[in-house]
């Protein structure tokens, strides 16, 4: 009888999730626990696998589908997922290990179990992969979307390197430029496993885990475990990719917002009665939909494989957004065709949606340029950790009334710090100070962007 995988639950209220990659066709054998499909929520990439082996019968989604929690996915025929050998030993070996893991780990969150742990580094399983490569690297594109999307990948290695769809996009997603891996399979071939050495011997770990060592704490005093939330653990996953990959510098600059805010309080009431707020973050996204289009290299990717920089030709803005869950950033796309107004009660709304728990993972994706404004807390400056694969993020700190020396004597001015973390491969610093510098002029005369034409 046809056993079906259905959209398990992923977390508390996450009702959905969009179908990334279809990794499996009708007729393909499979092992249990084998990848079947990868799937996004939140900001998370996670894959669902088999958990029977067997013969697929039927693929009930495509790429790009939006499923609901309960929405069937695969029907596989029972029966044997075939391999054998020596690998399934260490796999079995490795689910051991894992079981274990997972029981100290009783992370309520993860009710849909596997797939969460399969999204982590260093828990996911090689060998059903590596044989879902080779027949993926050997089939024509034209045989469906799976093998499409292979061959995208393999378009952007600028040298062939023997790693399977599933290995590359692992390492992808730790951050790990899978070129610089040395693979232990015959003829060099990179394992999942070999990805994973090469971020332990590279001092921290990917996906947030860091190969710093536990003492034991009891030692010192009572202590309580709780699950760290799925949030922060992409956080985790996010910010080391990038402290890791991105060599950043922060560049730190002060802008005289005082007429500025003026504006904010006269047109504040105006803005309100259009369902939003006329806040300095509304303002500053409108200033850097500009800015990008000043300074292309903020509003940039490295494809550091290619050595290429690709400039994008559409300004999409992410905002931090503190939530009692963690950090989320959610895209304001098209944000240089927007009004002021509607930024604004774009941005009040989306702040309320990651609040509320009601962003879904689309309204978090194709983000080129970050803004994170701490100054509704405070703080002098601070320097943010760039979101990969962007190339900037902008930190606004907190406004204070200072004294300012103009026209021969000292007059209370509204001073507004501002900091651009930017990667070094792609901006130098000459361009990370102009960028800055030019920002803070926009602010304090806003209408001298308008000057050069054509933007
Ligand atoms: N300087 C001085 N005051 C500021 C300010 C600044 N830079 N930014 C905000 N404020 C004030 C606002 O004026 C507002 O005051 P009033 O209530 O008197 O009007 C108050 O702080 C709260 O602001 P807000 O939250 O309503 O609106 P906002 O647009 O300024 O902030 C958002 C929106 C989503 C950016 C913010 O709520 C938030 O979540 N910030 C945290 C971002 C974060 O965590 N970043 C770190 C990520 S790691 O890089």
């Amino acid at each position: 009888m046809a056993h079906e995988i259905k959209l398990p639950e992923i977390a508390e209220n996450v009702e959905s999730a969009a179908v990334i990659e279809v990794m499996v066709s009708p007729g393909d054998t499979v092992e249990k626990d084998q990848p079947l499909i990868e799937i996004e929520t939140e900001k998370a990439a996670t894959e669902v696998p088999a958990d029977v082996a067997g013969t697929v019968e039927e693929v009930f989604v495509n790429e790009g589908d939006e499923i609901k929690v309960g929405d069937r996915m695969v029907s596989i025929k029972e029966g044997d997922g075939g391999g054998g050998g020596e690998e399934k030993e260490e796999q079995q070996k490795e689910d051991k290990k894992e079981g274990k893991k997972k029981k100290e780990k009783a992370e309520p969150e993860a009710k849909g179990g596997k797939k969460e742990e399969q999204a982590e580094a260093g828990k996911g399983k090689d060998k059903p992969e590596e044989e879902e490569a080779e027949s993926e690297e050997e089939e024509e594109p034209e045989k469906g979307k799976k093998q499409k999307a292979a061959a995208d990948r393999r378009e952007q290695d600028i040298e062939p390197v023997p790693a399977s769809p599933s290995v590359r996009r692992f390492a992808r997603e730790i951050g790990v430029d899978i070129h610089s891996v040395t693979g232990n399979g015959p003829g060099g071939r990179i394992s999942r496993e070999d990805v994973k050495k090469a971020v332990r011997e590279g001092a921290a770990g990917g996906g947030g885990r860091t190969g710093i060592s536990l003492p034991d704490f009891s030692q010192f005093g009572s202590t309580e475990r709780k699950p760290m939330g799925r949030v922060k653990e992409i956080t985790a996953e996010n910010t080391t990719a990038s402290w890791q990959n991105i060599p950043q510098v922060t560049h730190f600059d002060e802008a005289d917002v005082t007429e500025l805010e003026a504006f904010r309080k006269k047109y504040g009431g105006a803005v309100k009665e259009a369902g939003g707020k006329l806040t300095v973050t509304a303002i500053i996204v409108k200033i850097m939909a500009e800015a990008l289009k000043t300074f292309p290299a903020f509003n940039a990717s490295l494809d550091i494989a290619k050595k290429e920089i690709i400039y994008k030709d559409y300004i999409n803005i992410g905002v931090a957004v503190d939530t009692p869950r963690g950090l989320l950033v959610p895209v304001i796309r098209n944000a240089d065709r927007k009004s002021l107004t509607a930024l604004a009660v774009e941005l009040t709304e989306l702040a309320e949606k990651a609040r509320n728990k009601k962003i879904s993972p689309d309204e978090m994706k194709g983000g080129n340029f970050t803004v994170s404004n701490l100054g509704g807390i405070g703080g002098t400056g601070f320097t943010p950790v760039i979101f990969p694969p962007q190339s900037a993020i902008l930190a606004v700190s907190r406004a204070k009334t200072a004294p300012v020396f103009k026209d021969g004597e000292f007059v209370p001015r509204m001073i507004l710090p501002l900091g651009v973390t930017y990667d070094h491969r792609i901006i130098d610093g000459a361009e990370g100070a102009a960028f800055l510098r030019w920002t803070c002029a926009a602010l304090e005369n806003p209408l001298a962007m308008y000057l050069e034409g054509g933007k």
